[in-house]
C-alpha cells in the first residue's frame, strides 16, 4: 500500500478498492497476424499487423494496473479455469463440444477473425472462470467492485454459437451465476463499441436480467451476429423491455454518452432496481480505437465510471463487477480503462491525464438521436413508461 498523502483521504479507504482477477495463461491464446483482424496475407503488403485481439493490449491493462497511480487501489486475486459443466449455464452442450473438437482437432477459424488456434481453448477457459471467481468473490461478500480482466472477449458469444473474437460469454456466465446464488434482478452496462449481442441473446426472454448496451451503429456483420442492435430488439416474453438498445452516430463522443446515460441508462436502472450490477467494458469506444468511431476520451470514461458506481451505491449494496471486453488501441485502451476505473473509486481528481485527446466535438446531432430513442422507449416499454 502506498501512503495515503497521494490521494484525498475520502476516496483511499479501506473498502474502496478494486479486486482485480486475472491470470497469465490467458496471454496464450494467439490470434496470430494479417490484414487486420482478417489472419489474411494479401502478398503486396511487407508489413503485416497483429490481430487486434492480441496479447499486447491486456499486458499493457495489466501493467497500468500494477505501476500507474491507482496501484494503491487494486488487490489482486488470481483466476482459474472454467469447468464444462459451468459453461452449461449459459451456452448449449452442443456449441461446447464444437468447441472442444475444434481445439482437439489443431483449432480452425469459428466464424470470421475470430481464431481458436493452439493455446486458444485453455486462455478461454480460463478468461469465464476468472470471470466467475470475480463474481463469486462479490456473492461472498469479499469486496464490492471486482474487475474481471480477461481475454478473449465473451459479449459477442451467444449460448449456441461464437461469433466478433468471442467463444465463451463471460459476463453472461457471471450474470447466471448471480441469479443461481439468489440475486433477484442483475442489470448489465455494455460500454464496448459493438453491440452486445451474445448476452442480450442469453437473457432475451428473461425479466431478471436488464441488458443495457451502447454501441456503435453497426448492425449485423453476418451469421454470427445475426441482431442488429436498432431499438426495437427488446426482447420477448416476459424478457419484452428488459433489453434497452442505444445505437450511437459515429463520432458521439463525451458529453454524447454523458447524455445518454444520464437520460436512458440511468432512468432504466431506477425504474429496475438491480441488486447485482455488471459493467461490461470495451475501450473500442474510445476516439483512437482501430475498431470504433465513437470517440470517448478519458474524461468520458471516468464519468461513466462514476455515474455507474453511483448507481451501485444505491441499488446493489455497491456490488459491481466489471467485465473487460474489447478496447484495440495498445496504449488508449490502457488509459481509458484506468480511467473507468478511477470513476468507479469516485476519486476527486482525475489521477491520470489524457495524453492524446483531441477531437473537435459536435454534440448537437447524437443528442438528437438519443432524444429520439427516449421518446421510442417510452411509449413502447410498459416498465419505463413514466420514467
Ligand atoms: C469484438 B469486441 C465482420 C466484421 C466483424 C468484429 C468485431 C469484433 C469486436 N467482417 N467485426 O466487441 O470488441
Ligand atoms: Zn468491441
Amino acid at each position: 500500500m502506498a501512503s495515503g498523502e497521494a490521494f484525498p483521504s475520502s476516496s483511499l479507504q479501506a473498502d474502496n478498492l478494486i479486486h482485480v482477477f486475472w491470470d497469465e495463461g490467458m496471454l496464450k491464446h494467439d490470434t496470430g497476424t494479417g490484414v487486420f483482424d482478417t489472419g489474411m496475407d494479401p502478398g503486396f503488403l511487407d508489413v503485416l499487423e497483429k490481430h487486434p485481439e492480441n496479447a499486447d493490449r491486456v499486458k499493457n491493462i495489466l501493467s497500468i494496473l500494477k505501476r500507474g497511480p491507482i496501484s494503491p487501489f487494486i488487490s489482486w486475486h488470481h483466476g482459474r479455469l472454467a469447468l464444462i459443466s459451468e459453461l452449461l449455464s449459459f451456452h448449449t452442450q452442443e456449441y461446447v463440444n464444437e468447441l472442444i473438437e475444434a481445439d482437439r482437432n489443431g483449432g480452425k477459424e469459428i466464424c470470421g477473425g475470430t481464431f481458436l488456434n493452439p493455446g486458444s481453448w485453455d486462455a478461454t477457459l480460463l478468461a469465464a472462470g476468472t470471470t466467475l471467481s470475480a463474481m463469486q468473490h462479490i456473492i461472498d461478500g469479499h469486496g464490492k467492485f471486482a474487475y474481471a480482466l480477461v481475454r478473449p472477449p465473451g459479449h459477442h458469444a451467444q449460448p449456441t454459437q461464437a461469433d466478433g473474437y468471442c467463444f465463451l460469454n463471460n459476463a453472461g456466465l457471471a450474470v447466471q451465476l448471480a441469479l443461481d446464488s439468489g440475486c433477484r434482478k442483475v442489470a448489465v452496462l455494455d460500454i464496448d463499441v459493438h453491440y452486445g449481442n451474445g448476452t442480450a441473446d442469453g437473457f432475451y426472454r428473461s425479466d431478471k436480467v436488464l441488458t443495457i448496451s451502447l454501441h456503435m451503429n453497426h448492425g449485423s456483420w453476418g451469421p454470427s451476429h445475426p441482431q442488429s442492435g436498432t431499438i426495437d430488439e427488446l426482447g420477448e416474453g416476459v424478457g419484452f423491455g428488459y433489453n434497452l438498445n442505444i445505437p450511437l452516430p459515429n463520432g458521439t463522443g463525451d458529453e454524447g454518452y454523458g447524455y445518454a446515460v444520464q437520460h436512458l441508462v440511468v432512468p432504466a436502472i431506477e425504474k429496475f432496481e438491480p441488486d447485482m450490477m455488471v459493467l461490461v467494458v470495451g475501450q473500442d469506444s474510445s476516439a483512437f480505437d482501430p475498431n470504433g468511431r465513437q470517440c470517448l476520451t478519458m474524461e468520458g470514461c471516468r464519468d461513466i465510471g462514476r455515474t455507474i458506481r453511483g448507481m451501485a451505491d444505491k441499488y446493489s449494496n455497491g456490488r459491481l463487477l466489471i467485465v473487460q471486453e474489447g478496447g484495440y488501441h495498445v496504449t488508449y485502451a490502457a488509459y481509458c480503462l484506468h480511467a473507468t476505473l478511477e470513476g468507479v473509486l469516485n476519486v476527486s481528481e482525475p489521477l491520470l491525464s489524457d495524453p492524446i485527446a483531441y477531437y473537435p466535438e459536435d454534440a448537437s446531432f447524437p443528442i438528437k438521436v438519443i432524444e429520439a430513442i427516449k421518446k421510442y422507449q417510452k411509449e413502447t416499454v410498459p416498465f419505463l413508461k413514466d420514467a
